[in-house]
């Protein structure tokens, strides 16, 4: 799905989700599975996941509540069954060593996802 989201004279469309989310490496090290409905985005080169609902996202641009950046430049993205026994996951590997993990029980959602951040990963190699 597509939103709008506005920013105060700025109005950029960008693809915003609910998506289940575990990040199970930072900088190489290795974190403990925890999986997290968020509202994510995709803005250009970077990936950003609210810990706020869709609607704080949205409108709340105060302080203190920017959302997790991850930058997609340089990033792999492959389908896993391994790394989870859940359906539709596919991992998300920075150059900074942080590993995400996304997933949604609906295949057009997922897959969706994985060829819009597949596409912004490969524009961004070509230079
Ligand atoms: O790869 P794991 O360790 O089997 O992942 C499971 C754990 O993250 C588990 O949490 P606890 O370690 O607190 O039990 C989660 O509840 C499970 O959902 C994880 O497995 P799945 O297959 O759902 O990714």
């Amino acid at each position: 799905s597509i939103a709008d989201i506005s920013a105060g004279n700025h109005i950029a469309t960008e693809k915003g989700e609910y998506l289940n989310k575990a990040k199970i490496a930072d900088g190489g090290k290795k974190l403990r599975k925890n999986w997290t409905s968020t509202w994510v985005v995709l803005d250009g080169k970077k990936l950003l996941f609210y810990k706020e609902s869709k609607q704080q996202a949205l409108t709340n641009l105060k302080p203190g509540c920017k959302p997790e950046s991850v930058d997609l430049c340089g990033a792999q993205i492959e389908w896993t069954s391994e790394k989870s026994s859940r359906k539709n996951v596919f991992q998300i590997t920075t150059t900074s060593g942080s590993e995400f993990l996304l997933q949604s029980d609906k295949n057009a959602t997922i897959s969706e996802w994985y060829e819009a951040i597949k596409l912004e990963i490969e524009s961004q190699s070509k230079g």
